[in-house]
């Protein structure tokens, strides 16, 4: 509101609204400058989660209940603005999951898109729709919405990933299913690199081929370290740095060109050593995890350090400048795609 009212006018305002209550009807001029804000107000705070204490908590769990009784094993990581929601930022979620030599996460599925970037240990799988993607540390694993996953580690030590799910946006718009398979595994339906041989060299089977397995809007599911990592160190080694991202490479679906999945968009970015980005201010906050190297993620003028396997995150539109000491690799997921289908997403750029 911004004239001033009359005592009288307040007093007789007020009684009104308590009138109005019980009948679920409220004011608008009381909360409109809450509710259409002139930039984004996130409640959500900068934070980081260092891995070693994460890690330490999630080995007690482990000698406390098995992955099968948890159903997932998994410490969440909610932000400190946000209590009691599941959530990192208003519309993602991220935790930490655990899986001990020998045992399994049983197969589900659900509307929620998931990803996984594995923080440690190197042999267990994520088996989607029936195929194992065999996990070393640093990989990126997807389980899109509805497709089939279980978790198994046949390796001989602890297998840390880092999940990312949608779920506070399927929640948002109340579309949440999902169901549990029977048998705890799906049964294997094809070898391991089986649609990275079909649909990860720039090909994909013939439309009616019956090989065509894999949903066709969403085909690729695992995205290797050895990879990713490749190709950052090509195009440093090639050109010149980004002034705000420095060397950055987005993950995309081979099926649209687009984000990896509908709700949620993930890259990487090398920061060589020293340098400094542009400040810069998106709507979409951003999850981070260290891959490599020391330095400080700078939010809104308040030092956060960076340093190997943490977790960092970023809400909506708080300035934010990375600063490189030594060789900085970081991951990063947001809802920067979800955003940009709703004609939402904006950035500044310092
Ligand atoms: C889920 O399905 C997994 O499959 C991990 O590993 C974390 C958090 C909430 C809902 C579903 C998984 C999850 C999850």
């Amino acid at each position: 509101m911004s004239a001033a009212l009359s005592n009288d006018a307040t007093t007789q305002l007020k009684a009104l609204y308590a009138e109005m209550e019980p009948r679920s009807l409220y004011p608008l001029w009381e909360v409109l400058a809450a509710l259409v804000t002139p930039k984004p107000r996130s409640p959500a705070q900068a934070h980081r989660w260092t891995y070693a204490d994460a890690r330490d908590y999630l080995l007690r769990a482990g000698d406390l209940i098995s992955a099968a009784q948890a159903e997932r094993r998994v410490l969440i990581m909610e932000n400190p603005g946000l209590p009691g929601s599941s959530s990192v930022t208003s519309s993602l979620y991220a935790g930490l999951q655990l899986i001990l030599p020998g045992e399994i996460a049983p197969c589900h599925r659900h509307a929620q898109c998931a990803l996984r970037f594995v923080m440690e240990g190197e042999g267990a799988f994520t088996a989607v729709d029936g195929e194992k993607a065999v996990m070393r540390p640093f990989d990126l694993v997807l389980t899109p919405g509805w497709q089939w996953h279980d978790h198994g580690n046949t390796s001989s030590q602890p297998m840390i990933w880092l999940d990312g799910l949608d779920i506070p946006t399927v929640m948002h718009f109340d579309a949440s299913f999902a169901e549990h398979l029977p048998q705890s595994a799906h049964p294997e339906t094809v070898p391991p690199g089986d649609t990275a041989m079909r649909y990860g060299r720039n090909m994909r089977p013939m439309r009616g081929t019956p090989t065509d397995r894999r949903a066709g809007r969403q085909p690729l599911f695992h995205y290797p370290y050895a990879e990713w990592r490749e190709s950052l160190d090509y195009l440093t080694r090639s050109g010149e740095p980004d002034p705000h991202f420095g060397y950055a490479l987005e993950f995309t679906n081979p099926a649209d060109g687009g984000a990896v999945m509908p709700t949620i968009s993930a890259h990487v970015r090398h920061l060589p050593g020293g340098f400094s980005s542009r400040p810069r201010l998106s709507t979409d906050g951003t999850i981070f995890v260290v891959v490599e190297g020391s330095g400080t993620a700078q939010v809104d003028g308040k030092d956060i350090p960076l340093r190997e396997r943490d977790t960092v995150v970023v809400p909506s539109w708080r300035e934010l400048v990375l600063k490189a000491d030594s060789d900085l690799v970081l991951f990063g997921y947001s809802d920067r795609t979800a955003q940009e289908k709703l004609g939402l997403f904006r950035e500044h750029r310092g």
